[in-house]
């Protein structure tokens, strides 16, 4: 049986391993010398995507990507990149999502959001610039020498960030806000499951699963990090809900209370708070047997779900 406390330290110590790291990965790629068949990279740009990309944050999908991958056998460095590629459009989200027109955040990460620290303009092409930049980062032979590896990653990025994913939970998350036709739905814990799974658990999801793409891992393998990915996307909503409820908006770094006051479908609204802690431990615990077929080796992974059901951030 896993020692909790030795699995914990461990669990911590590489998670900030892995945020050091992808921060300088980060940084070197917003840097400012163009590369081939760029003309310019204007500074404005630059400097507000830098400011959304490097201003702090878990570096949780990072650290999916690099442990994924080494229970795949891929190398680290390959890993950094897919991470940070990941982490690009996760960073883009935010900042799209905080827009006025979205949620209308002023704080994210504990700091003025995108719009607010530069414009509305600059804001969405800060997004668009991370959102482009990852699939370059993907196509890169740096991210990995086979062809096929690049292409099966730009795929799983892509439909995991886009209509059937992240964007299109996003849009069904509006939707079901009532801001097309000012009605707010009343949804069932299947319709918040799908809308979350699209909006946030995808990008997670994609985490796990280029770890596998990367070390051109068994079926077997890809099948079980895949599952793994789903229980932990759905674990880190219920989490996320419960702590827009029970949290601290100084602790989390971003206004609490809103769900509730927008009369929206979460985990807790169709659970209850009771129910959605439940589901939460189920979760923990059937994304941990998911993780089976490696052993041992996956105990800082099992961490990680008790970690994302657990956090305070
Ligand atoms: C605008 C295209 C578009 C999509 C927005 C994911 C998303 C869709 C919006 C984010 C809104 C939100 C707060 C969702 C809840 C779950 C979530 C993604 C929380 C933030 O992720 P963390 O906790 O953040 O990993 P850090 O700052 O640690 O990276």
């Amino acid at each position: 049986m896993t020692d909790v406390t030795d699995a914990g330290a461990l669990f911590r110590q590489r998670l900030e391993g892995v945020a050091t790291d992808i921060e300088a990965v980060l940084d070197r790629l917003l840097g400012p010398a163009t590369l081939a068949e760029e003309c310019a990279r204007p500074a404005r740009l630059m400097e507000a995507m830098r400011y959304v990309a490097l201003g702090g944050g878990k570096r949780l999908r990072p650290f999916l990507v690099v442990e994924t991958a080494a229970l795949c056998g891929a190398k680290r460095d390959q890993a950094l990149l897919a991470g940070a590629a990941l982490e690009f459009v996760h960073c883009y989200s935010l900042a799209h999502d905080d827009l006025p027109a979205m949620d209308n955040d002023d704080l994210r990460r504990g700091r003025p959001t995108a719009h607010k620290k530069y414009d509305e303009a600059t804001a969405i092409l800060a997004g668009d610039g991370l959102l482009t930049l990852a699939f370059d980062i993907l196509a890169r032979p740096e991210t990995h020498p086979n062809p096929a590896v690049r292409a099966d990653l730009v795929l799983a990025l892509a439909r995991g960030a886009g209509l059937g994913g992240m964007v299109g939970g996003q849009m069904l998350d509006l939707a079901a806000e009532g801001r097309f036709d000012g009605t707010v739905k009343k949804l069932g814990a299947e319709d918040v499951k799908l809308l979350q799974t699209m909006k946030t658990g995808a990008l997670l999801r994609f985490g796990c699963v280029a770890g596998a793409i990367l070390g051109e891992a068994s079926k077997e393998k890809r099948v079980a990090v895949d599952r793994y990915g789903t229980l932990l996307g759905e674990a880190f909503q219920i989490a996320d809900d419960l702590l827009d409820v029970e949290g601290d908006a100084a602790t989390v770094g971003k206004a609490t209370g809103k769900d509730a006051a927008l009369g929206k479908g979460t985990f807790v609204s169709v659970l209850g708070l009771d129910g959605a802690k439940a589901r939460l431990k189920t979760l923990v615990n059937e994304a941990e047997a998911a993780l089976s077929p490696f052993g041992a080796q996956a105990s800082v992974l099992k961490m990680a779900a008790r970690f994302v059901a657990e956090r305070k951030a």
